[in-house]
């Protein structure tokens, strides 16, 4: 089998790729190691950036996303006993955020590109991604036999424990990498969310999240320690802990609403980042050049903005013979990241609390979170970000028009 681009990798960077280059006459294959249906239920991300919403419409994946998304104009940030609101519209130009799961992304995005784009193969487990002078033979096993495609360029976008990466030689790749010293129990819950936007929570017992996705499913973090078990925490446990990190002094004795536990487990937090992210016809895109602690909600939105850049990077190849945009691509995409990285960096270390951390560390964070609260400029430097910062010269534009709203155009 030959094509132009051959794609590893079936989450939402390889799917939104392959979407973007069908409708622009390129030809793909996407070769995914697992299921669909284990890619279409795994749990992660629920916020999308408005350069994410319009690179997912001008894939032409748009429609259930504008009619079940629920678009966001603010966080809440509670910490040291009360609430604070931030306003996205009005400290960051006018932009907001969408509500609108990772898994419902890739259901759409899988629906479409088997109905109307180039062979999506699920169950095919890519082995070895090998250049030579003018092509690369991606080595993959399907239905119990080894395969070989050869593409004129190849993608991985094959998330962290990928294999393409190591078609990068040793010798070129710098790998930037940082551990925390404490995860995420994430759960699923057939309860209302507790509150209209989401609250991050910086409190003694550690950090807590109340995100949602829906009107009767809530999704909710707790920070622990690196190693828990899954088993340790009975629902009334994490229930009760959850009221204890978002309790405020304005409303003693607030709960939250309580329902079945459908799904739990426990994440650990990450930041890496591998440069460059070409090597010849070899390129990168999400999770297996960059990972950030969640915290930032940032990891689908980077990629989704790499693999936009890398359609808008082939469309101009095929259009004009210039390689000049995949020349671009890594310097392109790393200014954004490594933005990116630090965000999620910073939210990760202001509101976690470190097992080793001292009361003077404590108190850091503490005047951080109030200096977020009482100054418009530290908010807004926190709102841009949240968003999605635009940097200068580097729209992050995507491969065509989108045909939807503004985020920022719906009424609070
Ligand atoms: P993925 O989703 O990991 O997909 C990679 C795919 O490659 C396949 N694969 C292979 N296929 C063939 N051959 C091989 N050898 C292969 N090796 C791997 C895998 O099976 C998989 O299907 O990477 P991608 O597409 O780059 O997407 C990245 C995002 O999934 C990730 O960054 C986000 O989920 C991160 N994230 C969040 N991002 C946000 O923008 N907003 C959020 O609110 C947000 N919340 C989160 C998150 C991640 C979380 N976890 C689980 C770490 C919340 C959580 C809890
Ligand atoms: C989620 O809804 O899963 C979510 C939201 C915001 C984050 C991380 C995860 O920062």
């Amino acid at each position: 089998m030959h094509t132009t681009v051959g794609i590893v990798g079936a989450g939402p960077a390889g799917l939104l790729l392959a979407r973007l280059l069908h409708r622009a006459g390129i030809d793909s294959v996407v070769l995914e190691a697992r299921d669909r249906a284990y890619v279409e239920q795994r749990q992660r991300a629920g916020i999308l950036e408005q350069t994410t919403v319009d690179a997912l419409r001008a894939a032409g994946a748009g429609e259930r996303m504008d009619q079940e998304g629920i678009v966001h104009h603010g966080i809440e940030l509670r910490f040291d006993g009360r609430a604070h609101r931030i306003d996205f519209p009005g400290l960051a130009d006018g932009r907001s955020v969408m509500v609108y799961a990772q898994t419902e992304v890739v259901k759409d995005l899988i629906a479409l590109q088997l109905a109307e784009g180039g062979p999506l193969l699920f169950e095919a487990e890519v082995r070895a991604v090998e250049q030579s002078a003018d092509e690369v033979a991606v080595r993959y096993v399907h239905e119990g036999a080894e395969h070989t495609l050869r593409c004129d360029w190849v993608v991985g976008c094959d998330g962290f424990h990928g294999v393409t990466r190591n078609a990068i030689p040793e010798d070129l790749r710098r790998s930037y990498e940082r551990t925390y010293p404490y995860s995420w129990l994430g759960i699923l819950a057939e309860a209302p969310p507790v509150y209209d936007e989401l609250i991050y929570a910086h409190s003694a017992r550690g950090f807590a999240l109340a995100s949602m996705r829906s009107a009767s499913v809530s999704r909710l973090y707790l920070q622990v320690p690196n190693g828990t078990d899954v088993a340790d925490w009975p629902d009334d446990r994490i229930w009760d802990e959850l009221d204890a990190r978002l309790a405020t002094r304005q409303a003693p004795g607030w709960k939250l609403a309580r329902g079945p536990v459908t799904a739990k487990s426990v994440l650990p937090m990450r930041s890496h980042v591998t440069e460059p992210m070409r090597h010849e016809r070899v390129l990168l895109a999400g999770d297996a050049a960059h990972i950030v602690p969640p915290t930032g909600a940032k990891g689908l939105n980077l990629a989704a903005t790499d693999v936009a850049l890398l359609a808008k990077a082939f469309v101009h190849l095929h259009e004009s013979g210039s390689t000049r945009l995949l020349d671009d691509y890594s310097d392109t995409c790393l200014e954004r990241i490594w933005r990116a990285e630090h965000f999620s960096y910073f939210m990760t270390t202001t509101l976690h609390a470190a097992p080793d951390q001292s009361p003077f560390e404590t108190r850091l964070q503490l005047s951080q979170l109030a200096r977020i609260a009482s100054s418009p400029h530290a908010a807004a430097e926190l709102a841009h970000n949240y968003v999605g910062v635009a940097l200068p010269g580097r729209p992050g534009a995507v491969a065509s028009a989108p045909t939807g709203p503004d985020l920022g155009e719906q009424a609070p």
